[in-house]
């Protein structure tokens, strides 16, 4: 297990380029609120754009929305909204789910053409009495509820896909490129938390395949009293321990958040010992004092941090390899 932690001081000039980022070595603090935190590298830009919610006092739902938009929207992200990598079929699906500190919850899985699917989610959450819409059900929902429909599939990804074709072989590589799904958690000024989770899933899935991130549960978890989490890695594992649900629950019997993503990821050891020696799981937590959980099962998966006394910060968490 590592002992130091590694972590990335990001100005805000260089946060519009990670390209030039320099690593600065530290040790990780607790925050106080509001406080944002959030998956991988690219969660450092979409902190940026949930910070102007926190800061002004908003509402971490608004916060979380804005916050993941940004990945979503950006075509050189190959794993979350445009520019995702496509199922095996050259199809771009995209799973989103959205929570609030009311319990409220709306989600999409397996959903085409929508640029950002988390705001699907949130108007299935708003405008329905579901949470789960899926494929073309969600697509006509989008679509109706004025969502542009739009090609995905950027030049760059249909030509990675296709160089996947010529192997066709289905091996998800741990940490491919370092940035995956992005879940975000926010603690906002009024002490209420939300969390947003969205992705394109697993590159070269079978088409209709769904992960964890939609599901409320598993790829994300929000109870007010308590806390929040939120998953990246292979979406089967998580969904076979409802990870984020349990993160939550082992708050709720008095861990630390750091204490029960530890506790999570050591639960998919203990159910594959062998495989999770193969794959990634991470999960960040976040509960009501502003204290901060992260563990993966392997080196590598980094998170972003900011509140008040944490300039939004790029860190590495433990991992149980
Ligand atoms: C999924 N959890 O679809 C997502 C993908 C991911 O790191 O996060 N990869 O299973």
């Amino acid at each position: 297990m590592k002992t130091s932690r590694r972590k990335f001081i990001l100005s805000s000039s260089l946060l519009a380029s990670f390209g030039s980022l320099s690593k600065i070595f530290a040790q990780e603090k607790t925050s106080t609120k509001p406080v944002v935190i959030s998956t991988w590298n690219f969660g450092a830009a979409a902190n940026v754009e949930a910070w102007k919610i926190l800061s002004k006092d908003g509402r971490s739902l608004d916060a979380v929305e804005a916050g993941v938009q940004v990945p979503e929207g950006d075509p050189k992200e190959t794993s979350v909204g445009l520019g995702g990598l496509p199922d095996r079929d050259g199809r771009v699906t995209l799973d989103a789910c959205i929570m609030d500190e009311f319990s409220n919850c709306g989600a999409v899985a397996c959903l085409e053409h929508i640029v950002h699917p988390i705001s699907v989610a949130r108007k299935v959450m708003e405008k329905t009495p579901h949470v789960l819409l899926v494929g073309d059900g969600a697509l006509q929902f989008a679509l109706a509820n004025g969502f542009k429909k739009e090609n995905l599939l950027t030049p760059e990804s249909e030509k990675i896909w296709k160089e996947w074709l010529k192997k066709a072989e289905y091996k998800p590589i741990v940490n491919i490129e370092n940035h995956d799904t992005i879940g975000m958690i926010a603690l906002d000024a009024s002490q209420n938390l939300s969390g947003a989770c969205t992705t394109s899933g697993m590159a070269f899935k079978l088409h209709g395949r769904v992960g964890d991130s939609p599901i409320i549960g598993a790829g994300l978890f929000v109870d007010n009293e308590i806390g929040a989490a939120t998953s990246t890695g292979v979406g089967e594992e998580v969904i076979r321990i409802c990870g984020s649900h349990l993160v939550v629950e082992l708050m709720r019997q008095g861990r630390s958040p750091q204490q029960a993503c530890e506790q999570a990821v050591q639960r998919i050891v203990k159910n594959q010992p062998g495989k999770s020696k193969e794959m990634q799981v991470g999960f960040l937590a976040l509960n009501k004092n502003g204290e901060i959980g992260a563990y993966a099962l392997q080196k590598g998966f980094t998170y972003a941090v900011y509140s008040p006394e944490v300039p939004n910060t790029i860190f590495e968490s433990k991992s149980y390899y």
